[in-house]
């Protein structure tokens, strides 16, 4: 496994509504990256995110799960979580340990109630959020409902930066940051990028703007830039949407199709470039108020979201490096009851797989197993 520094790390959370696709998005991403020579489905029982007996017999996910991809030279840490809200609580705490939510949605539904439900919960931890509209490929697919639904939820402050496109046959999406047309073979995969066809030109500049503006809304500096040169490039726009992003004022929108593999590549391009990564959030706080900044160079401070027993390996306890860095040997109190715990081994999780690793730098996620004293929520 290679080794990724802070700057390199994004950790995403993927939630949205029961069946909008999060299972099949995440199970993409990793295959998309060669970390997964083929590709399973939820029908056959086989994604390395839905592994747990009881998921396979309800064909849904029950529990969080964590996994990575790793997309040019950025590890991306995924939650994927469950569309049910009778088991709001693995989400909420998978919230808390993301850099930027993932909303998905299935376009033939656009905002559903369980969308609704979530939204709610991201709103009140003010969490960096871009929707994804999966499911363009279907026959029912409905794109500019479902952007409509978006707008309604969260208010204009939704942009899009695609739209999907059929062109005699051949799917595609439109990029309205890049200004490129993304064309793909039927099974998906890279695409050609092809420039944008002129009938179409009007309409992407048109949405260009509202971007550039958008962007350009959410940065002093950028916007003293947008008057005296009347646009962005895209590396200002970039920035401008991050800035974006982190008020919680912008919210970018993406259209997939995580099933036949089309658009993912380019919104694990967006997350490593553009998404905001732990260490430009809102430092967290101390229990005695105190800002504990993410670098590495501070003491070791461990947040754990997620413990499970497992009956072959015990208590598995899954953590975000919030600052410092995790050694395995390293000896760490818990906060909450003063007693000390050795960190023993430490594992990267892809589902039920685990990988050993030495060491965790701030801003990742990890695993480890037999903590004596500690629970979910403890740091
Ligand atoms: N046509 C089409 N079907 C999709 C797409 N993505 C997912 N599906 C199908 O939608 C169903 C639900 O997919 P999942 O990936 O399990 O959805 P989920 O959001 O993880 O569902 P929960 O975990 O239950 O919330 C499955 O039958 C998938 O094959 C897509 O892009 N296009
Ligand atoms: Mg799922």
């Amino acid at each position: 496994m290679k080794i990724y520094d802070d700057k390199h790390i994004k950790n995403v959370v993927f939630v949205g509504a029961h069946n909008s696709g999060k299972t099949t998005l995440a199970e993409t991403m990793l295959f998309e990256a060669g970390l997964i020579n083929r590709r399973g489905t939820v029908e056959n029982k086989n994604t390395v995110s839905d592994y747990h007996e009881i998921e396979h017999e309800r064909g849904n996910s029950i529990f969080a799960t964590p996994l990575h991809t790793e997309w040019r030279n950025f590890k991306i840490n995924i939650i994927d979580t469950l569309g049910l809200d009778d088991f709001i609580g693995e989400i909420i705490s998978s919230i808390r340990v993301a850099d930027t939510i993932v909303m998905v949605l299935n376009a033939q539904h656009g905002v559903e109630v369980g969308t609704e439900i979530i939204w709610n919960y991201i709103d009140k931890f003010h969490k960096p959020t871009l929707f994804v509209i999966n499911q363009i490929d279907h026959i029912n697919a409905k794109f500019e409902e479902s952007l409509k639904s978006i707008k309604k939820l969260v208010g204009k402050n939704a942009v899009q930066i695609q739209y999907p496109l059929l062109l005699n046959g051949a799917q595609c999406i439109i990029d309205v940051l890049k200004m490129k047309m993304y064309k793909f073979k039927p099974q998906g995969g890279k695409p050609e990028k092809l420039e944008i066809p002129k009938d179409q030109m009007e309409w992407a500049k048109e949405l260009n703007n509202e971007l550039i503006e958008k962007a350009a809304e959410n940065d002093e500096p950028l916007m003293e830039l947008f008057f005296e040169k009347g646009t962005l490039n895209e590396d200002e726009m970039r920035q401008g949407i991050k800035a974006g992003m982190l008020n919680h004022e912008l919210f970018p929108v993406f259209c997939v199709s995580a099933l036949n593999d089309m658009g993912t590549g380019r919104l694990m391009g967006f997350i490593d470039n553009v998404a905001p990564s732990a260490a430009d959030l809102t430092p967290e706080q101390s229990i005695d108020g105190e800002e504990i900044i993410a670098s590495k160079e501070n003491p070791t401070v461990l947040f754990i979201f997620k413990t499970v027993y497992q009956p072959n390996l015990g208590q598995i306890t899954f953590f975000k490096v919030i600052s410092g860095e995790v050694k395995l040997n390293d000896k760490l109190i818990n906060s909450r009851n003063d007693e000390t715990e050795v960190i023993n081994q430490l594992f990267i999780m892809d589902g039920k797989d685990r990988q050993p690793v030495n060491k965790l730098t701030v801003g990742d996620i990890g695993a480890t197993l037999k903590l004596k004293y500690t629970e979910t929520n403890d740091t």
